[in-house]
């Protein structure tokens, strides 16, 4: 029996596939732990949240902020859901939508489990949060979401400020939290999220700090995974005595037709080496997907 953790799963279904092969996931013995935006450019949401969903039973699943803004964007009209891009389309007009956007609703922001010694997030932790801290907050949000004023919370939810503070309360205390567990990758020491830094650890500006190793942090007695956007998908042994990482490449690019085959380089090509240089950009080291924070450092 393993435990994995998975990373950004982003509607790449067939990677996914790909990936629980590799792992030799077997749902008789094994348990995932998926990190967050199961849905959104991989083309492929709606097979991608029926796997998850129908994996529930051995699963636990942590909302990122596609996930939140899927749900979000569930509760507009059928007109305007009409203007959001196919991929998410396709999973809101989906026969069993309303199954699976209740099931999204009822997933956790922090997933805790101490005997096995991990904590799951999307993003990340506020520097003063501690795993208990973390938990309490998450739980604020996950109890808003099973509510019945949820729609009210999901309205509110988009912005970027303001920065947490334990005396905020209302939609903005809601704001704060959901933005630290589901937008968090470097702040200040004192917690204000850098949302326009994105790049790999080292090429943040002096003064910012990747959320795990912000100085004068709270002390943490669990290590602590969290999901990232990047061209691989990972999976990360939590119940191994060293780090066992299994990594499969992304998602697929459809080959150019011959007969679209312009004699420079074709548009999907293109495309595909923006999409690397920008998935680059956004890369964290490897190593670091996803980021385990040991207790001790
Ligand atoms: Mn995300």
């Amino acid at each position: 029996m393993s435990t994995w953790a998975i990373g950004d799963l982003q509607g790449c279904y067939d990677v996914t596939q790909r990936l629980l092969e590799r792992i030799r996931f077997d749902p008789a013995v094994d348990r995932l732990w998926f990190c967050g935006d199961l849905v959104n450019r991989g083309g492929q949401s709606i097979e991608t949240l029926r796997l998850v969903h129908s994996l529930r039973e051995v699963s636990h699943v942590v909302l990122g902020n596609h996930d939140l803004s899927l749900l979000a964007i569930g509760e507009r009209s059928p007109e305007d859901q009409r203007k959001v891009n196919p991929d998410l389309q396709g999973v809101l007009f989906a026969e069993d939508a309303p199954e699976l956007l209740a099931w999204l609703r009822s997933c956790e922001l922090a997933h805790v489990d101490r005997e096995l010694g991990w904590m799951m997030v999307h993003a990340g932790l506020a520097p003063k949060w501690t795993t208990q801290l973390a938990e309490k907050h998450a739980r604020e949000i996950e109890t808003r979401l099973r509510g019945d004023n949820y729609r009210k919370l999901l309205r509110n939810m988009y912005g970027d400020g303001p920065d947490w503070s334990p005396r905020l309360n209302g939609p903005e205390r809601d704001r704060a939290i959901i933005n630290i567990f589901t937008r968090m990758r470097y702040c200040s020491p004192r917690g204000r999220i850098a949302f326009e830094q994105k790049g790999e650890p080292g090429s943040q500006p002096p003064g910012l700090y990747p959320w795990y190793s912000v100085p004068g942090r709270a002390p943490r007695d669990l290590k602590v995974v969290c999901g990232v956007w990047s061209g691989k998908l990972t999976a990360l042994q939590l119940d191994a005595e060293t780090l066992h990482v299994v990594q499969v490449p992304g998602r697929d690019v459809a080959a150019p037709t011959p007969r679209q085959r312009p004699p420079k380089p074709h548009r999907a090509q293109d495309e595909q080496r923006r999409r690397d240089g920008r998935e680059k950009q956004r890369e964290k080291p490897p190593e670091k997907l996803p980021v385990p924070e040991t207790g001790s450092e």
